[in-house]
């Protein structure tokens, strides 16, 4: 149950505010984003905050300042600062209780690490504006990969989709995916130029994407990155391989991501197990 109503909270010219140590700590006023860094401006607010709580300049149980002053203060959208409590909250470092505010964890224990997200996803929570280029969508042989992940029999079809993603319109990746046919009949009716396919999934097919696994490589450009990435020769590709499964154990997605390495940072939350 939540405590917030039992919570310190200390004014500052008026308006409900956390506690604000007299010994001239840092306060969450103190934090700054950098919008040219590389690092999405949630994942330096969520490690500005988590720098408080862990020097204890936020105490347990004290209250965080409304949203709206906090998305004033840094220049960012409240889903971006969202995007940053939902690291936190995941990490158990602070409860949000809707209509009583935000506040840091009494009791901080871990709930979950990572979430699955899609690149529409992805892109809104570092504040940018994804889109995408549709290059081809039709049933096709499996490459070898995809038919034993996806264990598929034996003349079994996939869906393959080649798509360029991009954020604030520049490209970013190109993304070639895998489905078995049989799980999303019909796929190439709908447009995934336009089209969330994470949300297709869920609303058309009512397929869950629940969990998966990422491998990340680097590698050399090549003519067709040059061409649709528009990377120099010199520069670097990052590969994601993401295997995908559906809420019952089913393997739904084999998904390989060309990423330019200069505009894109894969970023993980971890948190290491506490030993008892
Ligand atoms: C991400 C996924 C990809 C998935 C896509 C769906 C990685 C490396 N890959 O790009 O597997 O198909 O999102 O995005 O994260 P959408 O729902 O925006 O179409």
């Amino acid at each position: 149950m939540s405590r917030a109503a039992d919570l310190p909270v200390l004014a500052k010219n008026s308006m409900r505010m956390p506690a604000f140590p007299a010994d001239g700590s840092p306060t969450v006023f103190d934090l700054r984003v950098n919008r040219r860094d590389s690092i999405p401006m949630y994942v330096q607010i969520a490690d500005g905050l988590k720098s408080l709580l862990q020097s204890g300049a936020l105490a347990p149980g004290s209250v965080i300042p409304p949203e709206r002053v906090l998305c004033d203060h840094f220049g960012v959208s409240r889903m971006t600062l969202r995007a940053a409590y939902d690291v936190l909250e995941r990490e158990g470092l602070i409860e949000c209780d809707r209509g009583r505010g935000t506040f840091v964890s009494l009791n901080q224990k871990p709930r979950q690490y990572q979430q699955l997200r899609s690149f529409t996803e992805e892109i809104l929570m570092r504040g940018e504006t994804p889109s995408s280029k549709l290059l081809s969508c039709g049933l096709a042989e499996p490459t070898p990969e995809a038919a034993k992940f996806l264990g598929l029999s034996s003349g079994e079809q996939v869906y393959r989709v080649q798509r360029v993603r991009l954020s604030n319109a520049v490209p970013l990746a190109i993304e070639l995916i895998q489905l078995p046919s049989r799980m999303v009949p019909r796929l190439d009716q709908f447009d995934l130029g336009s089209l969330s396919l994470y949300a297709l999934l869920e609303r058309e097919y009512r397929i869950e994407v629940d969990s998966c696994v990422e491998e990340i490589s680097a590698a050399r450009p090549k003519p067709i990155h040059r061409k649709l990435l528009d990377v120099m020769p010199s520069g670097a590709i990052l590969i994601i391989k993401r295997k995908v499964h559906t809420q019952d154990g089913q393997p739904v997605e084999l998904a390989i991501s060309d990423y330019r390495a200069d505009l894109y940072t894969a970023i993980f939350h971890s948190t290491r197990a506490k030993r008892t």
